[in-house]
């Protein structure tokens, strides 16, 4: 018998249990295990009914993802599933935890399926760039019809326990917490009644009701919007279709001819290398699993702007209570508006219920005073760029917080050991570098000062996870990992508007790439009015910063999407960007002013000096030791730029395109453009010389 599986009677009952941690993924060793212990049941004359069960936290979550691009090895899952459905023994899966992708399929082979209340079932595939590829697509619309079966596919999305019995996907909710108990239950009423085997290819009566349905087409149409760029929602809704136009057997073969197209797609490769890269980024280099974590009841945020706010709203969603500070009250009262808006605006679309708005309202106080702040674990501090005030107020929450308060700033952009500096205990500072908007956006950049103790580290990483964000741990430098690419990007995108390009067509080129939105847009949804004071400071700091186009808008007032009115204008409450002549005025005016004689610009060359610039930085932060791995560049870009995740983040991408035709390029620019940015970073020099790759570092 396999490790990973085994076999036991219990009676008439025969049991089939998988245990490989830690979610009993579809490894070859568990497919084998599956078939190995399905014969000993069939052989088994002292068993009428077979249950299949898991042990550990979860029941089976998946293909083993590991295997995807390895030599496929027999029994495949389909094989497997074909083998649990052919059963002349009535076979019960019980589910707990999550019963996800090949898990689920699995179940649906089986005959009855039964769960605790608490577990969730789906089909998470597609945000792999895949279909579910063991006769998902062909069973689950037999039980559920096609609309839902559409939704669960294309999305990916998990449903309760509670919603599959609805859709009679599964047949029985167990109200206790072992799952042997509640499966072992459930198949001794079975054997006692006699049950048959009951097929899920053979209910066929929501087929035929939706055969003719012209949900398929309206899917795609919504898909058009949702899935912009992506490949695999497209396939799943033809798998699904085929169920409806095909037999049975039939479907399966479309499934798998579909489902090894996604296989094959380069889209597939970028998603699975984001899986992993998420949960990689959460193990920081150097840092011991055992390190203590301090334990966060509290928390304070300093500032009450929409970044102070966004960030408050995710303590109180997980029901932490979180103290406002800000001096002026009326910022205050501004803010908590801004908040409840936020809420009611979720209520409205269901996702809160309105009592669950006022109770997150109850969480956050408000005060005008520091002393507030006397006993929270965490403070959060994130008001505008300026260093001086920073340190200004990292010296009163020095005074005021409890020994052992974690003391953070929200910067993007500054020197955290200087913040640190001033005072007394630096070891307790670090940066948490929230998106805006705080509230949605998952990535947390978690910046490491020179003394910044493992403790807190540790403490912040898992204060990111804990309100369900994506934390990645970085160093300390001008913009650290993300806005210092950014900023490159960003001179790239000005500049190529100096020489002749628009900003409209810049922003098509890098939505036309993935990104959700171009770099101007980009601008005006965050403030151009931020940029201007973070250039600023930069010049009353002594550096060299020319004063651009943008500087010239900040300074008419045109802030971006606050005040209707950036690179673009915008009709109130609207987000939509409209090309404003004005703007175009003012580009014109300044490259007479700089006597620059605008050219044609390819979009070719928008996307290499756009992108191309942001790879040969990250190579230079990795270089330095700002980022421990490529990976973590690439989590940073995803969640925190909305990088195309198909795509793989920055430096996965910069692999598939070529690290030898990337250095070409920026040696080409380092000529023709000039400027420090295309100065070729020697880890791209070296990596190409040596045939090397950034994931190997
Ligand atoms: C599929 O099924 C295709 C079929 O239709 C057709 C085939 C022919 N494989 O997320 P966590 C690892 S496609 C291998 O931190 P959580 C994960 O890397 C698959 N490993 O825990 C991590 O490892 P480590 C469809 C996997 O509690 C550890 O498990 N299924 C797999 O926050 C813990 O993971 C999916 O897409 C896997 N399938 O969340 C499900 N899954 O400790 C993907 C996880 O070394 N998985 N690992 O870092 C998930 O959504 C979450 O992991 C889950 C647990 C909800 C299960």
């Amino acid at each position: 018998m396999s490790e990973v599986v085994a076999y036991t009677r219990q009676g008439s009952i025969g049991v089939i249990s998988v245990n490989y941690p830690p979610v009993n993924a579809l490894s070859h060793a568990v497919r084998t295990g599956l078939v190995a212990a399905l014969k000993q049941g069939q052989n088994d004359v002292e068993v009428d009914t077979l249950l299949l069960v898991c042990e550990g936290r979860t029941f089976i979550a998946g293909a083993d993802i590991r295997e995807f691009g390895k030599l496929p090895k027999d029994p495949s899952l389909p094989d497997v599933i074909n083998a649990y459905e052919k059963s002349d023994k009535p076979i019960v899966a019980a589910i707990h935890g999550t019963a996800l992708g090949g898990g689920l399929e699995l179940a649906l082979g089986c005959d009855y399926r039964v769960a605790l209340k608490s577990a969730k079932l789906g089909f998470p595939e597609v945000k792999l760039g895949l279909i579910p590829g063991a006769g998902g697509t062909q069973r689950l619309p037999r039980l559920v019809g096609a609309y839902k079966a559409l939704e669960m596919i294309t999305s990916g999305d998990f449903i309760s326990a509670e919603d599959a019995l609805a859709q009679g996907i599964i047949d029985f909710i167990g109200d206790d917490d072992a799952i042997h108990i509640t499966g072992l239950a459930y198949a001794q009423k079975l054997s006692k009644e006699n049950s048959p085997v009951r097929r899920v290819r053979d209910i066929n009566h929501k087929i035929e009701i939706d055969k003719e349905s012209d949900v398929f087409d309206q899917f795609r149409a919504k898909l058009e919007k949702k899935s912009r760029g992506l490949f695999s929602p497209f396939k799943c809704v033809d798998a699904i279709e085929a169920a409806f136009t095909l037999s049975f057997t039939d479907g399966l073969k479309r499934e798998r001819e579909l489902f090894k197209e996604c296989m094959e797609s380069f889209q597939r490769d970028g998603l699975i290398h984001s899986f992993f890269a998420e949960r990689e980024a959460s193990k920081v280099k150097g840092l011991s699993k055992n390190t203590p974590i301090r334990e966060i009841k509290r928390v304070g945020i300093i500032g009450a702007g929409t970044m102070g706010g966004g960030i408050a709203m995710n303590f109180a969603n997980i029901g932490i209570p979180t103290t406002i500070v800000d001096v002026q009250q009326e910022a205050l009262k501004h803010g908590i508006e801004v908040i409840r808006r936020n809420y009611d605006s979720s209520a409205k679309k269901g996702g809160l219920t309105v009592e669950q708005v006022e109770e997150r309202m109850r969480l956050i106080n408000t005060s005008l005073s520091y002393e507030a702040l006397y006993d929270v674990d965490l403070v959060i501090e994130a008001v505008f760029e300026n260093m001086a005030i920073k340190k200004e107020i990292f010296s009163k929450l020095d005074e005021v917080c409890k020994p052992g308060t974690i003391l953070a700033t929200n910067t993007s952009t500054l020197n955290i050991d200087e913040i640190a500096s001033a005072t007394q205990r630096p070891e307790d500072v670090v940066g948490m570098h929230f998106f805006s908007p705080a509230n949605v956006m998952k990535l947390v950049e978690n910046v490491r000062g020179t003394k910044t103790s493992d403790e807190v580290k540790a403490t912040v990483m898992a204060v990111a996870r804990k309100i369900n964000k994506v934390g990645v741990m970085v160093g300390n430098c001008y913009g650290f990992v993300g806005n210092r690419m950014l900023h490159q990007r960003g001179t790239e995108a000005i500049a190529l508007v100096n020489e002749g390009a628009t900003p409209q067509q810049v922003d098509k080129v890098l939505t036309d790439f993935g990104f959700p939105m171009g770099q101007f847009a980009m601008s005006d949804l965050a403030g151009i009015d931020v940029g201007y004071r973070i250039r600023k400071e930069r010049r009353n700091a002594g550096e060299m910063v020319p004063i651009g186009w943008l500087d010239k808008l900040a300074e008419q007032g045109r802030f971006g999407q606050k005040t209707q009115a950036g690179v673009y204008k915008y009709n109130a409450g609207s987000r939509v960007p409209f090309v404003d002549s004005e703007v175009e005025q003012l580009i014109e005016a300044f490259r007479k002013e700089q006597g620059i004689i605008p050219r044609e610009i390819t979009d070719q060359e928008i996307l290499e000096r756009c992108v191309y610039v942001m790879v040969n930085e990250g190579a230079k932060i990795l270089e330095e030791g700002i980022a421990d791995r490529s990976l973590d560049i690439d989590v940073v870009w995803i969640y925190g730029y909305g990088f195309p995740a198909y795509l793989g983040g920055p430096m996965f991408w910069a692999e598939q395109i070529g690290l030898n035709n990337i250095l070409e390029s920026v040696r080409g620019y380092s000529k023709t453009v000039g400027g420090k940015q295309w100065k070729p970073a020697q880890l791209l020099e070296n990596l190409v010389a040596e045939g090397g790759k950034f994931k190997e570092l």
